[in-house]
């Protein structure tokens, strides 16, 4: 994907003045997941906790710290997401495919009071394609 390496490099000479300061890159490879992946971080968040996707896009949360979970706060009316509202631990994966155009915004419980929430836009898609 080159936009996102694009980005990436910006993002690496934006903090290159700062030593030792690498925060905004995290500890891995990569600041943001690849594709349409949520990660549910150490540091209380969703990441990204803003996310725009097609009807019929699957999105994927992975827990890369443990205590968290996902609850629905607000959706279309004539969506019925549940989320996960089970709390879990580093590992564990959650997919939802999103049918219904709209905003959804949801938080995790244990954090919600220091502000872990997220939001996914779901625009109405072209016809499906697969490739
Ligand atoms: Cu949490």
């Amino acid at each position: 994907m080159p936009r996102r390496r694009a980005f990436l490099s910006a993002a690496v000479v934006g903090v290159t003045g700062f030593s030792g300061c690498t925060g905004l890159l995290g500890t891995g490879d990569s600041s943001e997941p690849d594709g349409n992946v949520v990660e549910l971080t150490g540091t209380n968040e969703f990441n990204p906790d803003e996310m725009t996707v097609q009807t019929g896009t699957t999105v994927t949360w992975e827990w890369t710290s443990p205590n968290h979970n996902i609850v629905v706060d607000s959706q279309p009316d004539d969506a019925d997401w549940d989320g996960h509202e089970q709390i879990e631990s580093s590992g564990h994966t959650y997919e939802h495919t999103f049918t219904v155009a709209g905003q959804y915004d949801y938080y995790c419980k244990p954090h919600q009071s220091t502000g872990m929430t997220g939001t996914i836009h779901v625009e109405e898609g072209e016809e499906e394609q697969e490739e």
